[in-house]
């Protein structure tokens, strides 16, 4: 007949049970948003959300309509720093062609 070990140390349902605690946040997302106004032109704003938010010509077209009919739209969601590099940029692009097209981001 098999018998216990006699020491604690030796049996093998004395461990310690450990939990690994996860120390990884998901990044909070940021939406990158433009604002309708009624001095850009729509082919530019349609430009900009092909170049900087990689949306196909169809799906810049839509976007920009929905922006110039509701008055604000996303463009994509994205970690603080891309979403903040996208505003900047964006915002550059705007100004260095003369249009006061305005973009910003909001916490999602
Ligand atoms: N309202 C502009 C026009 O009629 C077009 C436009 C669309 C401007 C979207 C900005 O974010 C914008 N020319």
């Amino acid at each position: 007949m098999a018998r216990l070990p006699s020491k604690p140390q030796d049996r093998e349902d004395t461990g310690v049970l450990t939990k690994t605690k996860s120390k990884t946040k998901k990044p909070s997302m940021y939406k990158v948003l433009l604002l309708n106004d009624d001095y850009t032109p729509m082919e530019f704003v349609v430009h900009v959300l092909e170049v900087y938010f990689n949306k196909s010509r169809e799906d810049a077209y839509r976007v920009m309509l929905h922006v110039h009919q509701k008055g604000v739209g996303v463009c994509g969601i994205y970690t603080f720093e891309v979403a903040e590099t996208k505003v900047t940029q964006v915002m550059d692009f705007a100004k260095q062609n003369g249009h006061p097209l305005q973009c910003t981001m909001e916490k999602e």
